[in-house]
């Protein structure tokens, strides 16, 4: 069934309910020496690269590569369309390493033709902080599929993360392998159903019409609560002490310190947005919400080639109930002008979802651990963590 995946330590379906097998690490970390030291072999026609997403270049070379080959919907219709500053933002978090930012080039053309990346990331498991790598954006070419090449990335990627002494991973994909920690819904929330309806996104519920259902998704022009405003440099402190804070009550966490605070949730203009709420009166920080912009491209659309959508990534509500915090989020997100909010049903994001008119979309997000078993798999409202 998974030939690759067999080989792999990760949770075999063969183990599951087996509740005799230990928690933690599958496999002991071996000694630095004793990690192969020459990259993994490739067929002769391809050749291994360290993309350096410092360069201008290398970075248009990767975002071009994603652009027109990685993940597609099931029909097909829309494709992501990470920005190259998104990639420059998610590719390079404190302590990252160029080393991890994998490429394969065609020896004869330098044409890169697949790509695979880790970042460095502290995640609780329960009790233990791990230090991990998370892994993401592996891609290859559309006429080179099906021949192998993405077990072969994924050995090499291992190997310059063990060469690094970071012996466990955390990823999501959309398909099924053995096996998930937990699986997630994806959520979406209508800010220009017009357009939505229009590109095949959603469609016009029974006994609705257009004008109805733009009425149904109308949003303020402002924001509600007061206080509410764009976190700034001087808010990292208040801002990790209140997701610190809040992040401890799920099985599955960040561990975040103040750079991971500044590097991931400082607004970046066209990249990721936060915003929290000032007690107008003590000026404490009591809540917080963000979100990313992950675009997508429509594919074969004659009026639109851009579905511009924001990602619900990381809030905490201390003072303004939950509800209320995300609708003025929406209201941001309407005015910068986003055709749709998306969230996943993790952390207490059901408390939200349905009230605010979100609805269920059809794609499935798998997470998974590498070389960590758990004993059960978690419920999504028990994972607190948001891959990119
Ligand atoms: C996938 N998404 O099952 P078996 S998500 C992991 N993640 O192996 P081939 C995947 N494995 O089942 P193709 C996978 N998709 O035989 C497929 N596989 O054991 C497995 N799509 O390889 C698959 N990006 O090269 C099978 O397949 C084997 O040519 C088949 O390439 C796959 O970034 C892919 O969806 C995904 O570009 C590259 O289809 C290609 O089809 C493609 O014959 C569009 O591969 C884009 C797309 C995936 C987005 C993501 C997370 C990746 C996680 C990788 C695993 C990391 C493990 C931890 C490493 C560090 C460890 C430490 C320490
Ligand atoms: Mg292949």
């Amino acid at each position: 069934q998974h030939k690759f995946w067999e080989t792999q330590p990760v949770g075999q379906f063969k183990d599951v309910g087996n509740s005799g097998l230990p928690e933690g690490p599958i496999e002991d970390p071996t000694p630095l020496s004793e990690v192969k030291q020459e990259p993994y072999n490739l067929p002769s026609l391809y050749e291994w690269v360290t993309c350096d997403m410092d360069n201008e270049e290398t970075c248009a070379e990767v975002y071009n590569l994603l652009t027109n080959n990685y993940v597609e919907d099931d029909e097909n219709m829309f494709r992501f369309n990470y920005s190259k500053e998104f990639l420059g933002w998610a590719l390079r978090p404190p302590g990252y390493f160029k080393s991890w930012h994998i490429g394969v080039k065609v020896r004869a053309s330098k044409k890169l033709v697949a790509f695979i990346a880790g970042v460095p990331a502290r995640i609780r498991v329960r009790n233990e902080v791990v230090s991990m790598a998370e892994i993401n954006f592996l891609c290859v070419h559309k006429k080179l599929r099906s021949k192998r090449l993405a077990p072969v990335m994924i050995k090499e990627v291992t190997r310059r993360v063990h060469l690094e002494n970071i012996w466990q991973a955390a990823y999501t994909a959309g398909v099924v392998l053995p096996t998930p920690i937990t699986t997630c819904q994806y959520w979406h929330r209508s800010l220009n159903p017009k357009k939505l309806i229009d590109v095949g996104f959603s469609r016009l519920g029974a006994r609705m019409t257009m004008s109805r259902t733009i009425k149904l998704y109308k949003l303020p022009d402002s924001t509600v609560t007061s206080g509410f405003r764009k976190m700034e440099l001087r808010d990292v402190p208040a801002v990790t002490r209140l997701l610190r804070e809040y992040l401890a009550q799920f099985v599955v966490a960040p561990d975040f310190d103040e750079n991971d605070v500044e590097h991931w949730l400082l607004p970046r203009e066209d990249v990721v947005d936060s915003y929290l709420v000032e007690s107008p009166e003590t000026h404490e920080v009591t809540d917080f919400c963000s979100f990313y912009a992950l675009p997508s491209s429509i594919l074969g659309n004659q009026n639109y080639s851009i579905l511009k959508a924001a990602y619900s990534y990381y809030n905490v509500s201390t003072k303004t109930p939950l509800l209320r915090l995300m609708n003025d989020a929406l209201i941001v997100a309407k005015k910068k002008d986003y055709d749709v909010f998306n969230a996943l049903d993790v952390m207490e994001n059901e408390a939200f979802l349905k009230e605010l008119k979100f609805g269920p979309g059809d794609g499935q997000l798998h997470y998974y651990l590498y070389n960590y078993r758990l004993q059960n798999a978690v419920k999504p409202s028990e994972l607190g963590l948001v891959l990119l």
